[in-house]
């Protein structure tokens, strides 16, 4: 099958993704950078891309300083609390001294903040403010489009892979990828690259299959590209053993936040007990961290393990409870309670709303079932895997500084968002926050290293034969069967995902084996992973809409190998709730209070696995 026409884009940095913190980059180097070519490559249309493009309810992460709720010191202890002690305080403290300024600059552009009378921003909890945010992606777009000017944004371009220098594979050369809509590849030139593209969902089995096929809490935008992209050209990662179990109304993933915080509902089981008071003794287990106030999210999760894995369940939210007792039997302020509740979801996450229409839920009369969701890879909401990046010059310790604030491993390639690891809890706020500090970094890495990046042309033709390799593997074979998704000489990509997913699921500690594994079961999980790594070289796609989900499922097998290979690593069970090493049950800190850090090397197709210092920044 012929390879299509290529265009070659030549510019100095450039920003795969534009999510919240590619746009938040976008904005920040074009404010640094009047004369340097920035240019964005996103694969969907960033006005609705990526996690927040189904809109949110809450900015979660938010100082307050001007009110003197919060410094950001208060910040890093609590976000190392809820890591049970193991974040980078460098790149947590950058975020929280400047997310403020960049939630003000948010409501500037048009985001309404829910405000009290007195004009002060409305509190959910200690850290997260309430929005009527169901516009919030487009609203952070517009200005990263004007930043950039529109021939500077190519969208509907999937990424697939990056490129490095021709004569020193450690510097950054620029991305290589194809238009979903159209017969071409795309060549990016950069000498500076920021990976914004986010999260990895879908990696482990979603509650939701069959029938409820694509329903998942975080977004299906979230395909592990910032790992998968990484990863393979030898770029150091961090924590990628971590995972997020996010606690979610079940079937709709209706986030819980506000539920807890500013609604103030109870979970209860099917005896009426709430878990956080009958099993608070568990918490003295996993001290210090079991007495940090708010508990922490693992251990929130645990609790109400030990209930349902007990046979308590079902664990219902109090919505009935919460909302009766905030109305106090008031009409009027029943209605504005119910409003706050519906809108909370019709937001966020409509799935929600429409379950408890389905349903016949009425909130204010119905508890709704909650449950612990599948696992998601991520960096930037309650889990922290990611690359391993340089911390600001003014903080960071030497053993977390080399040149370049977010700057990777890689010369010249710089992460934000959920592509960085070890600074979890930035969310929508900080995500774009860290976009804008890698921006400002990449722009004085280019003005430092003016010369290009060279890029060798053999290394462009062998990526793209490998790139479209799937659609002449379906023309070769099409045909050997009557069935175009059943032949014995391809795999498709749905066929890809699921097998990926039973392997993490069973092998890596997913819902069906109860968030539980050990040494010997991720052994034999790798050595499946491994396989399945050599058989995606068979991937067959009828489309370029295939095409896409092909190289989707490439990436996200680099995230679950990966995370495989560092659960093995890490001899010890750090955050019950999320995950539970049976042969090592115990948090064990005097030896693990390290993090797990990983390099893959291509040329002998081999993984470095090894820890770094957790080291106190802040006081
Ligand atoms: O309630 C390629 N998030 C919440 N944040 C909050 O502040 N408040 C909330 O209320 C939040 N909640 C929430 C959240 C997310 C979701 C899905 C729900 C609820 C239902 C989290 C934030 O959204 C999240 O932290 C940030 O968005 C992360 O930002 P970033 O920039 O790391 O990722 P992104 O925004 O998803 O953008 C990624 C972009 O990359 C594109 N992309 N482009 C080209 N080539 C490729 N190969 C690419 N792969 C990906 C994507 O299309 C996207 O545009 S609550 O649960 O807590
Ligand atoms: P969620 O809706 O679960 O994504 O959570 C939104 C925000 O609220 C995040 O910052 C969570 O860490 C926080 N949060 C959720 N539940 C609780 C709780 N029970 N106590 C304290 N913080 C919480």
């Amino acid at each position: 099958m012929p390879l299509p026409a290529t265009e070659t884009v030549e510019c100095d940095i450039l920003i795969i993704g534009g999510g919240m913190s590619g746009c938040g980059a976008a904005f920040e180097a074009k404010y640094w950078s009047r004369d340097l070519k920035v240019v964005l490559v996103e694969k969907a249309v960033i006005e609705r891309s990526g996690a927040t493009g189904e809109g949110l309810s809450a900015i979660n992460c938010y100082m307050g300083q001007r009110y003197g709720w919060n410094t950001p010191e208060d910040f890093v202890h609590y976000v190392v609390n809820d890591m049970m002690g193991l974040a980078r305080e460098d790149l947590v403290y950058d975020v929280g001294r400047h997310v403020d300024s960049s939630v003000h600059l948010l409501e500037e552009w048009g985001l309404p903040v829910w405000k009290k009378d007195n004009g002060e921003y409305e509190r959910i909890g200690r850290w997260q403010i309430p929005i009527h945010g169901e516009s919030i992606k487009p609203i952070t777009a517009e200005p990263a489009r004007q930043a950039l000017g529109q021939e500077n944004i190519y969208e509907r371009v999937n990424i697939t892979h990056l490129l490095t220098d021709a004569d020193d594979v450690g510097r950054i050369a620029g991305a290589i990828g194809f238009a979903v809509r159209e017969n071409k590849f795309y060549v990016f030139k950069a000498k500076a690259v920021l990976i914004t593209c986010g999260g990895a969902a879908n990696v482990f089995r979603p509650r939701s299959v069959n029938e409820g096929l694509g329903r998942t809490w975080y977004s299906v935008f979230a395909t592990g590209a910032a790992y998968g992209l990484m990863i393979p050209i030898g770029t150091e990662m961090t924590q990628m053993e971590h995972r997020f179990v996010p606690t979610r109304f079940k079937d709709g993933y209706g986030p819980v936040g506000m539920w807890f915080q500013y609604f103030h509902a109870r979970v209860t089981n099917s005896l009426g007990e709430d878990y956080t008071v009958t099993r608070d003794d568990e918490l003295r287990k996993y001290e210090p961290y079991g007495s940090a106030i708010p508990t922490p999210t693992p251990l929130r999760n645990h609790q109400m393990f030990l209930d349902i894995k007990a046979g308590l369940g079902p664990m219902y939210m109090r919505t009935d409870e919460a909302m009766q007792k905030l109305a106090q039997g008031d009409p009027a302020k029943m209605d504005q309670v119910r409003d706050e509740a519906w809108e909370d979801f019709l937001d966020m996450t409509i799935a929600q709303a429409l379950t408890w229409a389905s349903q016949n839920i009425m909130p204010e009369d119905t508890p709704s079932e909650v449950v612990l969701a599948e696992p998601y890879i991520m960096g930037s909401h309650s889990g922290e895997a990611g690359a391993w990046v340089s911390g600001p010059e003014d903080l960071s310790p030497t053993e977390y500084f080399w040149g370049y604030n977010k700057m990777t491993t890689i010369q010249g390639l710089f992460a934000a968002g959920d592509g960085v690891g070890a600074a979890p809890h930035k969310f929508s706020s900080g995500s774009f926050t860290e976009g804008r500090l890698a921006a400002k970094a990449a722009v004085n890495y280019v003005l430092d290293h003016p010369q290009a990046s060279g890029v060798s042309d053999a290394q462009v033709r062998n990526l793209q034969e490998a790139i479209w390799a799937p659609l002449a593997t379906f023309d070769r074979h099409k045909g050997a069967s009557s069935s175009e998704e059943v032949n014995p000489n391809f795999v498709n990509p749905k066929q890809a995902l699921v097998r990926l997913q039973k392997i993490m699921d069973e092998y890596a500690g997913g819902t069906s084996t109860w968030y539980t594994t050990n040494g010997p079961t991720l052994e034999r999980g790798i050595a499946l992973i491994e396989m399945l790594r050599e058989d995606l070289k068979h991937l067959a796609a009828r489309n370029r809409h295939e095409l896409l989900r092909c190289w989707e499922v490439v990436h996200r097998t680099w995230v679950g190998e990966a995370h495989m290979r560092h659960l093995l690593h890490r001899k010890e069970t750090r955050w019950p709730g999320y995950y539970y090493r049976s042969d090592y049950p115990d948090l064990d800190d005097a030896n693990w209070r390290v993090f797990v850090n990983s390099k893959y090397d291509a040329a002998s197709d081999s993984w470095d696995i090894f820890t770094k210092p957790y080291i106190q920044v802040v006081k």
